[in-house]
């Protein structure tokens, strides 16, 4: 008798997982990093997993310092986290860690630095020899110190290091800094910066399934637009036809612009491009300079190649 055809049902459709900070200064760019690539979702209050509505992905809410111990072990396929943490955190582990940096999102930036009192003895790298530094990040302080052969204690603090100096743990620190107002109020300076850091995407070392890579593949192309499209301005400008060679140049990282003849002037064109990179306003000012009129400087929401 011929068998009944089977039919293989996938009812659980493979969901891809993203690791990112429940809470504190990487959590709200990162939803908003995920917002802008198209994914709907909902941060509830003490939930650890938020399902992406409109597309196959579940997002991991949890504390910044176990993103890569998750990606790494594939329980979550990629992650975004500081720079400072996934070094940090690399550095410190037992076996390597199997997973890649697949882009720099521009967010969260800030540097570890070394700082001391304002105005004390330990103004250099160097002064720090045979002293104590408290720090959270030992591992990356540790790489630093021995590769400038510098001969220090490094003291592990888990949070408020600042206050080390002034309550006798340690002269110095090595903390991250962004706006420096921290410092300042603990009346230290920094001398050195070990590390620039800003929120990194990154992807397990595991093969992903046919499934997962096809989310991935469409995530990314997202994000790359949304990477493209922050510092990218669209700009239109009027100019006369004899500079157009001259203003093209100053267009600050755009192709060949479209040039567009103007309707009753043989002399003048209308150019337009899309520009990559920053426009400042001594652009505009180079542009009315080189004979550019009616410039205008429009965002960019979204882009694909
Ligand atoms: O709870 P969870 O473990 O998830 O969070 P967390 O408390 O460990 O980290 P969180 O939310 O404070 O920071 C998350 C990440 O944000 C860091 O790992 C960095 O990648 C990034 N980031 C960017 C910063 C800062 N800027 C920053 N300024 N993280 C901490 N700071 C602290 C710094 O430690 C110091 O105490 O802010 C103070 C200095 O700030 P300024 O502006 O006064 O210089
Ligand atoms: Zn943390």
């Amino acid at each position: 008798m011929a068998s009944p055809p089977y039919f293989k049902v996938n009812i659980m459709t493979e969901r891809l997982r993203i690791a990112v900070q429940k809470k504190g200064r990487l959590a709200d760019e990162s939803f908003s990093a995920l917002k802008k690539c198209g994914l709907r979702f909902t941060i509830r209050g003490d939930g650890l997993l938020a399902r992406v509505k409109n597309l196959p992905i579940d997002l991991l809410l949890v504390r910044d310092d176990d993103i890569p111990n998750f990606v790494s072990s594939g329980a979550s396929d990629i992650g975004i986290v500081g720079e400072n943490v996934l070094k940090e955190d690399m550095l410190n582990a037992k076996d390597p860690m199997s997973l890649t940096i697949e882009r720099r999102l521009g967010f969260s930036r800030c540097n570890l630095c070394l700082a001391s009192i304002d105005g004390g003895n330990i103004q250099t790298p160097k002064d720090l020899e045979g002293t104590k530094i408290a720090t959270s990040y030992p591992g990356i302080l540790g790489q630093y110190l021995s590769d400038n052969n510098i001969n220090a204690e490094c003291i592990e603090m888990k949070g408020a290091v600042e206050l080390a100096p002034r309550i006798g743990v340690a002269p110095s620190i090595c903390d991250l800094v962004s706006s420096g107002a921290t410092l300042e109020a603990n009346g230290l300076q920094a001398f050195a910066t070990i590390l620039k850091s800003e929120a990194v995407l990154i992807k397990t070392g595991q093969e992903l399934s046919k499934e997962k890579q096809e989310i991935y593949d469409q995530l990314i192309s997202r994000l790359d637009g949304v990477i493209r499209s922050k510092d990218s301005k669209y700009i239109m400008l009027n100019a006369p036809k004899s500079q157009i060679e001259t203003i093209s140049k100053i267009l600050p990282g755009s192709d060949a612009p479209t040039i567009i003849p103007l309707a009753g002037n043989d002399d003048l064109v209308a150019v337009q491009a899309v520009c990559t990179e920053n426009v400042f306003w001594e652009t505009l000012e180079a542009l009315k300079k080189a004979g550019a009129r009616s410039i205008l400087v429009l965002p960019i929401e979204k882009m694909m190649g």
